[in-house]
Order: structure tokens, then C-alpha cells, then sequence
């Protein structure tokens, strides 16, 4: 370096270090500076809106910081990088998970309160990015923050949709949708990069030519998007790593189709080119079924190709060129939502930069790998092949020739089977020819996993079967996990600080297993009141909220029994409103000497239908019809209500699940892929009452069966059961409550005839056949609830048996088993604050 070199740099330093400075005066000095310049109020007169934009932009100065030395530290080291490829982010609110993942919370708390305001009041004015659909989404988000935790190389690379998850009103008991135009007042944590900017094609023909002696493809699109760059900073905990969310945004081409501008109708050719825009601008709100909507499969492809044109490009800009390529990366297909990735990277190989297939192909599956979230048949996504053919025919062509030498494979392994070929072929055959994008991620992938170990299990038995017996050795499971900064330690500080303080550390917020240490205290009588206060706190928030939201007033003295998620029949929300039935109707005909011994329950149920889903939205109305009944019945008063809480988000889950005492998770066995919700439940000290499905089975394994409800078929049995439905003797008070419903005692008894029906007749998710059992959970869990110290001994020994559970660990085990990437941790700047 060279004199002026050197005096630049250390001016350039100086010049930062007295801009982010931790100390109260320089956090306010930044706020102010922000409400100015930035946002350009006076500092004289802000709101608490605004004094929330502010604070975000200060603390978006910081993690941009970060953000830029880790990047840079990234390119320095050079380590094998991997991407995680999802349609969803449920990201939720973002301000005070980064001032405590800084550990700047408690100095932002003092400069905000000297300047007049309450940072806990202010935050509730960030609207949550809800760019997602449920669990999946929610999953993609919390594998960020431990990547970040765990200092991996990772990227995450989405959709910016404009339109996240509708807004759920109900209005008369019945689901309303409203769009969430979530961007309106602006978003903070974003940073746009104009700059970075790829043209993604559609439609038009494939053209073939020979050149040296072989033969090229051109693909002539007939149309032309820009993608455009907008990164969002995820900072780890504790940790000087800042890792990035690259969302897409879909623009106007600057370049293509100018022609058309000089064609006479200048105004309708602008008109048209804003229609690419709406590429990028509404998350689709089924988390099922897509049934071949043309736009989510532009909406796939706009995202893979912006993505991979960005990791080529990087990646050809820092080695000069694609030499080790599939050695330093791995690709993360989160579901079949990105499968057309595949496709899409052998494009880019072969048509831009010239490989041939194989090598081509090589490289391509040695980067993919595929996660799979669901066992239900419907979910599986399937594309017309007269739509894929017209809308990317290249690929079209690629995917053939991926399926012409699958099939030799296979030809070479079984022999000519018929049969088998028809079932495991990328291309069903059929009236309509349609792609299975689950064959082709399973071909083109090294790995294959599942989501806890029963589903892990049940897709080499049945949906994967063939794949499974071709290929076993590609099967894996990675047990999901939550981020317990979110999920524990930030959403609820009363029982961190307890657990803080009876630990003597707070090292379990990055090494959950140390929870482990509570054990010894599980029957310590002062131990264990303390353990209720913090309960008795979280649940007054929660009574407030639903005082807020529904207008109900619950006692915090009876039993919260919550069930919130997305409305399904698998999902058996019916089973829940059966039992509530079943209990109103015991109440309402007790003797006040019996009532005297009721446990108290207010029954909590949330959650979004998707807008074309029929059934799920009777559903909605039916628990809503049943908490009018009951919330107005004078022989109930307090002993029993129910509240129907709407629009299910984020942050309504964090004031939700440290309130809740009993949370259900009771879908037919076999059905639920993982559920993460149960584990953020159980981590706070909530008693779970759940079938053998999903994650439940390894929490009940990990916590002990003694501490939690487990109810109801297995699922090995549920087979069977389903074959022997129509005749199975069904119990007397699943009948009554049934009949209840149909006879017209909670109104609209014709609206509710589908769901009578549905679990009258074939009852394929099996609600009167887990009735009965149902119903002696339900008991034991009133008989237990009744004594105060075992209910707190289970509910101790919940937490304490957590530590599987935090996606820290499910994120070590993809970087291990799957990805082969490894930590690269920046150095710790000498202005980080303490701790951090
Ligand atoms: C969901 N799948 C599953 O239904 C949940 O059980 C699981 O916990 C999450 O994925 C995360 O793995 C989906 O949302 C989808 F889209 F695959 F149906």
C-alpha cells in the first residue's frame, strides 16, 4: 500500500468509526439524522410511525455494514457457497429481532425513550412481510437466521412480491380476503440494486443450427422481462455475519421489443410492457394445489432464472470463469417450486455458455438438492406440457431429453417394465400430457429429504416408492427446527430471563441443547411458581390481544387451548370444534355441584383459508357460529370460550404461543409432513395434545411421553381404517354432536351440510374414528390441569427437552450431510458492541 493509499484508508475507517458509534447520543443522532433526511419530517414532529421508519433506517445503516464486510470477507476467503431456492419467505417483522440479533435492543430502548418514545410501541407500526403461505415459508425464514447463526456462506433468493399474504376479516363469522399491499409507507430493510438486473425470457420458438460439428439450440423468446435485485440484510445472532435475502422484483425490459414502439400504437405498446410487472406481484395463497395457473409458472421461472444468471455471473466474475463450479456451489430447491431451475441451469450451460450435455449435466446434479414438504398427492405439482411447451419451449426440449435418458437408465436397471416406466416417466402420459416436477427434482437431485423422520420414512413408501427402490441411496431426513431467538428467547423475555437466571448463562439462545439444564429443577416448588408467573404474564398479553382483536373478555384463570394454522380437513380442525360441542353441551346440562368442577378453557382457533378452498371457509364459519352460541350462553359464563382469531400472522404468533397453555396438533397420522409450530409451543412451556404425526412423534421422543397428550391411529393403521370407515361403530357422542350441527343449533344448518357430510361419509381424514380417543386426551388433560405441579412439571420438562428442535441444528446437518459447506466466520470489527 502506498502512502495515500494507506491515508485514505484510515480516513475511510475514522470516517465509519465515528458514524456507527454504540453509545445513546450516536444512536440518537442517527435516528434524527434519518427522520431529517431520510424520511424527511422535521425532528421536531414525528410520530410514532415515523419514529419506527427512522429506527429502522438506523438500524439498516448497521447491518449494511455488516452486510458489506461480510460479503467481502465471503469473496476474500472464497469458501463453497450454497443457495437457498424458495417461492416463500414468511418473514414477519424484522426491527427487533435485528436489534437484538446486534445486541443493540437495550441502547435503542434508552435513545429512543430519552428522545419520548417506547421502542415496544413503536415496533408494532412494522407491518409484517408475509411472503408466504405457512410452514414452508416460515421454515425458509427461520433456516436464514441460522445460517446466519451458524456463519454459513448462504444466500437466500426469492420472490419480492408486491401483494404478500391476504389480510383475513371476518365478517358475520364468514372469511373475507383483503390484499396486503404491504409496501404502501415504504420497507426499511431493503436495498434496491438497479444495477443488478437480468432479462428473463418467455415463448417464441427454438431454432436449430449446426456449428463445428454440433448442433445448436437458439431459443428466440417473444418476450422479455427484467428482473431487478432488492437485498435484505439477515443478520445472525450474535455473530459479525450479515447474510442476504435477494429478492426479485419483475420490471418493464429496458432492451427488448423496441421495434414494437415504432409500430404506430406507442401508448398500447406501453401498456403492455407494464404488464410484466405483475409477474412478481402476488404470492399465491394456496399452499396445496396450483392447478396449472400459467402466471405461477412464469412466476417460477422469472425467479429461477434471475437467480441463476446472478450466481453464473458472480461466479464467472470472481474465477473468471465456470471451472469448479459444481464443486463451490450447492443449490437448495426448497419443495418442486424451483424445479424448473433444472432445466433452466442446463439451458444456461449448454445455450450461453457452451457445455455439452454431459459435462452440463454433471455439473447440474451435482449442485441440486430437494426437499420435499408433503405427503398429500394434491400437492404434488404437475404442469401441462402444452404449457410449458409454449411458455418456455427450450426447456420443454431439455426436460425431454432429461427424460429420454432417465428412462434408459431405468430401461438399463429393471429391464423393460412397462409398468413401471408409466409410473416414474418426468412425463405423464394421458389426455393431457402433464410434467411431474417432483420426478424431475428427484432425477436431477443428489439428495432428497424429508422433514422429520415419519414422513421421512412414508415417502420412500409411497410417493417416492419407485424413486426410492431406483435411487435409495439419495434419501435423507433433516427434522425441521425453529430459530429459538424468535421463537423463545426474543418473543417471550420474562421466561428467557428466568431460564437466563436459573442457567447462569444465556449460551442456550445459540446452543439450545444447554435447555437441558432445567431438568434438575423441574420439581423445585419455588422454581416451578416462578415458571407460572412468567405463564400468568404471557397470558394476560394474549387475554389483551384477544380483547383487541375479537372483543371477547377471557379469564386468565382458565386453561388457554390454542390451535392456530392454516385451515384444512387434514389439519382437523373439525375434530377440535366436535370436542368444543361435546364440552358445551356437557356444561349446559350440569348441575351447578358439577359445574363447580369444570375446568375453565378458553378454546383459541386461527388461521387463513385459502380463498378457493370451500370446505376450509364452512369451517371458519362454523367455529365462529359455535363461539356466538357459546360465548352468549348464560349456563357457560366463564367455563367455556371460544374466540376465532383473525388473520393469523407472525406477529400474532409471538404473542400467541408464549400465552398458550395447550396446543393441538392432532391431523389424521401420516398426513402432516413435520408442523414447526408444535416446536415453538413446546419451547415455551406448552403442553401439546397431538396424534403420532409429523414432528410430534420426535417431540414426544425427546420430551417424554409422559409430558405430552398423544392420541389416536397411527399411521401405519390409517389404511386400513379408511377401507373399514363405512363400517365402523360410530360413538354416541360423536353422533350428538354432529347432529347438533345438522339439526340447526348453531344456525345455518344447510351452509354446514358439506362438513357433516364429509365426516359422515367416506371421513377420509378419520375424525369419528379418533373421536373417542380425542375425548380421553381431552380429559386426562383437564385431570392433569387441575394439579398445578405436574401440569408445571410437564410443562418444565417440555422446554428442557427442546433442544433437537432449534433449526441451528437442522441447519448444521444440511451444511454436513447435504451441502459440504462449512463455516466462515468474518473477525469480530473493533466497533462491534458487547457480546456480539
Ligand atoms: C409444510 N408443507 C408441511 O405441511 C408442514 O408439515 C411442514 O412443517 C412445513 O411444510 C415445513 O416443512 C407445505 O406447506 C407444502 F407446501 F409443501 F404443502
Amino acid at each position: 500500500m502506498s502512502e495515500d493509499e494507506r491515508h485514505r484508508s484510515d480516513l475511510l475507517y475514522t470516517l465509519m468509526d465515528t458514524y456507527i458509534k454504540n453509545d445513546v447520543l450516536s444512536v440518537q443522532e442517527s435516528i434524527v439524522n434519518h427522520v431529517e433526511y431520510t424520511i424527511a419530517r422535521s425532528r421536531y414532529h414525528f410520530d410514532d410511525f415515523e419514529a419506527y421508519q427512522a429506527t429502522a433506517y438506523s438500524t439498516r445503516d448497521r447491518l449494511i455494514e455488516s452486510w458489506n464486510d461480510t460479503q467481502q470477507y465471503f469473496h476474500d476467503q472464497d469458501p463453497k457457497r450454497v443457495y437457498y431456492l424458495s417461492m416463500e419467505f414468511l418473514v414477519g417483522r424484522s426491527l427487533l429481532n435485528a436489534l437484538y440479533n446486534l445486541n443493540l435492543k437495550g441502547l435503542y430502548r434508552e435513545a429512543l425513550e430519552q428522545l419520548g418514545y417506547n421502542l415496544e410501541i413503536i415496533k408494532e407500526r412494522e407491518r409484517d412481510a408475509a411472503l408466504g403461505n405457512g410452514g414452508l415459508g416460515r421454515l425458509a425464514s427461520c433456516f436464514l437466521d441460522s445460517m446466519a447463526t451458524e456463519n454459513l456462506p448462504a444466500w437466500g433468493y426469492g420472490l419480492r412480491y408486491q401483494y404478500g399474504m391476504f389480510r383475513q376479516t371476518i365478517q358475520d363469522g364468514f372469511q373475507r380476503e383483503n390484499p396486503d399491499y404491504w409496501l404502501t409507507l415504504g420497507n426499511p430493510w431493503e436495498i434496491e440494486r438497479p444495477n443488478v438486473t437480468y432479462p428473463v425470457s418467455f415463448y417464441g420458438h427454438v431454432s436449430a443450427r449446426e456449428e463445428d460439428g454440433r448442433q445448436i439450440f437458439v431459443w428466440n423468446p417473444a418476450e422479455q422481462v427484467d428482473a431487478v435485485a432488492y437485498d435484505n440484510p439477515i443478520p445472525g445472532y450474535r455473530t459479525a455475519n450479515t447474510i442476504n435475502l435477494r429478492l426479485w422484483s419483475a420490471k418493464p425490459s429496458r432492451e427488448f421489443d423496441l421495434e414494437s414502439f415504432n409500430s404506430g400504437d406507442y401508448v398500447a405498446s406501453i401498456l403492455e410492457k407494464q404488464n410484466a410487472e405483475s409477474i412478481s406481484s402476488v404470492l399465491y395463497p394456496d399452499d396445496r394445489t396450483y392447478k396449472g395457473k400459467e402466471l405461477r409458472l412464469k412466476q417460477q421461472h422469472f425467479f429461477v432464472s434471475a437467480t441463476l444468471q446472478d450466481i453464473l455471473r458472480r461466479y464467472t466474475a470472481q474465477h473468471g470463469s465456470l471451472e469448479n463450479f459444481s464443486d463451490k456451489v450447492a443449490l437448495q430447491l426448497n419443495d418442486t417450486h424451483p424445479t424448473i431451475g433444472i432445466a433452466e441451469l442446463m439451458r444456461l450451460l449448454m445455450d450461453v455458455y457452451k457445455w455439452g450435455w454431459t459435462a452440463s449435466w454433471e455439473a447440474t446434479t451435482k449442485v441440486f438438492s430437494f426437499t420435499n414438504h408433503t405427503v398429500l398427492p394434491e400437492a404434488l405439482e404437475q404442469w401441462p406440457v402444452e404449457l410449458l411447451q409454449e411458455l418456455l419451449p427450450r426447456h420443454m426440449q431439455i426436460i425431454y431429453d432429461i427424460n429420454w435418458r432417465f428412462l434408459q437408465e431405468l430401461r438399463a436397471k429393471f429391464g423393460n417394465d412397462q409398468a413401471r416406466e408409466y409410473r416414474m416417466s418426468i412425463i405423464q402420459e394421458g389426455d393431457e400430457k402433464m410434467v411431474r416436477m417432483a420426478h424431475l427434482a428427484l432425477v436431477a437431485s443428489h439428495t432428497v429429504n424429508g422433514v422429520a423422520e415419519i414422513h421421512s420414512e412414508l415417502i420412500k413408501q409411497t410417493i417416492f416408492e419407485d424413486f426410492y427402490e431406483m435411487y435409495p441411496k439419495k434419501f435423507q431426513n433433516k427434522t425441521n427446527g425453529v430459530t429459538p431467538r424468535r421463537w423463545l428467547a426474543f418473543c417471550n423475555p420474562p421466561l428467557r430471563n428466568l431460564i437466563n437466571e436459573t442457567l447462569g448463562t444465556d449460551a442456550w439462545i445459540s446452543r439450545l441443547d444447554l435447555l437441558e439444564g432445567l431438568k434438575s429443577h423441574a420439581d423445585d416448588g419455588e422454581f416451578q411458581s416462578r415458571w407460572v408467573e412468567v405463564k400468568q404474564l404471557a397470558k394476560a398479553k394474549l387475554a389483551a390481544k384477544i380483547k383487541e382483536l375479537c372483543g371477547v373478555e377471557v379469564s386468565t384463570d382458565a386453561l388457554f387451548d390454542v390451535q392456530v394454522k392454516r385451515i384444512h380437513e387434514y389439519k382437523r380442525q373439525v375434530l377440535n370444534i366436535l370436542g368444543i360441542i361435546h364440552r358445551y353441551d356437557q356444561i349446559r346440562n350440569m348441575s351447578e355441584e358439577e359445574k363447580a368442577d369444570v375446568v375453565p378453557r378458553v378454546c383459541i382457533i386461527g388461521g387463513k383459508a385459502a380463498p378457493g378452498y370451500e370446505l376450509a371457509k364452512r369451517i371458519i364459519k362454523l367455529i365462529s357460529a359455535v363461539s356466538q352460541r357459546v360465548n352468549n350462553d348464560p349456563a357457560v359464563g366463564d367455563l367455556l370460550k371460544v374466540v376465532f382469531i383473525p388473520d393469523y400472522n407472525v406477529s400474532l404468533a409471538e404473542v400467541i404461543v408464549p400465552g398458550s397453555e395447550l396446543s393441538q396438533h392432532i391431523s389424521t397420522a401420516g398426513t402432516e409432513a413435520s408442523g414447526t409450530s408444535n416446536m415453538k409451543f413446546a419451547m415455551n412451556g406448552c403442553l401439546i395434545i397431538g396424534t403420532m404425526d409429523g414432528a410430534n412423534v420426535e417431540i414426544a421422543e425427546e420430551i417424554g411421553d409422559d409430558n405430552i397428550f398423544i392420541f389416536g391411529a397411527l399411521a401405519h393403521e390409517v389404511p386400513k381404517l379408511r377401507t373399514e370407515r363405512a363400517d365402523l361403530k360410530v360413538d354416541d357422542r360423536f353422533a350428538h354432536v354432529v347432529r347438533l350441527i345438522s339439526s340447526g343449533e348453531f344456525g345455518y344448518a344447510d351452509f354446514f351440510t358439506p362438513i357433516v357430510d364429509a365426516v359422515q361419509g367416506s371421513d377420509y381424514y378419520l375424525v369419528a374414528n379418533d373421536f373417542p380417543a380425542y375425548l380421553r386426551a381431552q380429559d386426562a388433560v383437564d385431570r392433569t390441569y387441575k394439579n398445578s405441579s405436574i401440569w408445571t412439571r410437564m410443562s418444565i420438562m417440555s422446554v428442557a427437552g427442546c433442544g433437537k428442535f432449534s433449526s441451528d441444528r437442522t441447519i448444521r446437518q444440511y451444511a454436513t450431510e447435504i451441502w459440504g459447506v462449512e463455516p466462515c466466520e468474518r473477525p469480530r470489527p473493533p466497533n462491534a458492541p458487547e457480546g456480539y
